[in-house]
């Protein structure tokens, strides 16, 4: 299937020596790109891309904090003097900080902005000030269900998730003429790590089945098709758009 095939192509996807990063990591190398494993332990990472050499993929590590603006502009610096185009960008770095509003340090509330927003812009745009020459560009950011719906306790990333559903139109909107697609993924929930208290919580494992159609939890490598269309020619028209990925959560009551 030449439409969705990603060899030649080359992958950068923060935050993925494990969870979600690592599943979209592979999705992407087994459709052909050679992948960029981003995060900010280099062992991690070496860990990480070796599973991954093992299976016969082409895998790079660059290891950079996503929130610290110098060292991306360093990493992108670097992709340049050693010849690494970056064709798609999957900003996908987060964390997560569950706490009432009422007891929330402004600090903890701009941490969790800038890693899972923030971030993207800032990543987005290096790699978008080099996609914008070439004309040609796959940006896909990670959105969530609180990019559209809000859950107590978790405000700052409800925010955040809010504003990549927007960040993603206003690329959309500023790259779309130079043949640039910027879309988002909305994944339900996930079996991580990030969600680990949550699976574990017997009341809220009951209330993700019963609220999610498809009545369990998505595994991460269920994620790996709609990252391979984003990043693929199949979706070359299509910009500025969000996709669940949620087991239908998100269309029902
Ligand atoms: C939470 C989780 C979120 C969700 C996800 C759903 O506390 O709600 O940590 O990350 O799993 O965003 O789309």
């Amino acid at each position: 299937m030449t439409l969705f095939d990603l060899h030649g192509k080359t992958a950068l996807v923060t935050g993925s020596s494990r969870g979600l990063g690592f599943a979209f990591a592979r999705g992407l190398a087994e459709a052909g790109a050679r992948v960029v494993l981003n995060g900010v332990d280099p062992d991690r990472l070496a860990e990480a891309a070796n599973p991954l050499r093992a299976a016969g993929h082409d895998v790079l590590t660059a290891a950079f904090d996503v929130t610290d603006e110098a060292a991306v502009i360093a990493a992108f610096d670097r992709f340049d003097a050693d010849g690494i185009e970056i064709h798609i960008l999957l900003n996908n770095a987060g964390i997560q900080f569950r706490k009432p509003m009422l007891d929330l340090a402004t600090a903890d509330w701009q941490r969790v902005i800038d890693t899972n927003l923030t971030s993207a812009f800032r990543v987005g745009r290096e790699a978008a000030r080099r996609m914008v020459p070439r004309g040609s560009g796959k940006i896909i950011n990670i959105g969530s269900l609180t990019s559209e719906l809000a859950r107590a306790t978790v405000a700052p990333y409800t925010v955040a998730k809010g504003g990549i559903k927007m960040l993603t139109r206003a690329m959309a909107a500023e790259w779309g003429e130079h043949g640039i697609q910027a879309n988002a993924i909305g994944p339900g929930y996930m079996v991580t790590d990030m969600n680990e208290a949550l699976i574990a919580d017997p009341q809220f494992d009951a209330w993700v089945k019963s609220r999610t159609p498809a009545r369990r939890w998505g595994r991460p490598e269920e994620l790996a098709g709609t990252a391979i269309y984003l990043a693929s020619d199949a979706s070359n028209y299509v910009n500025g758009q969000i996709i669940y990925a949620d087991g239908g959560m998100i269309s029902v009551l």
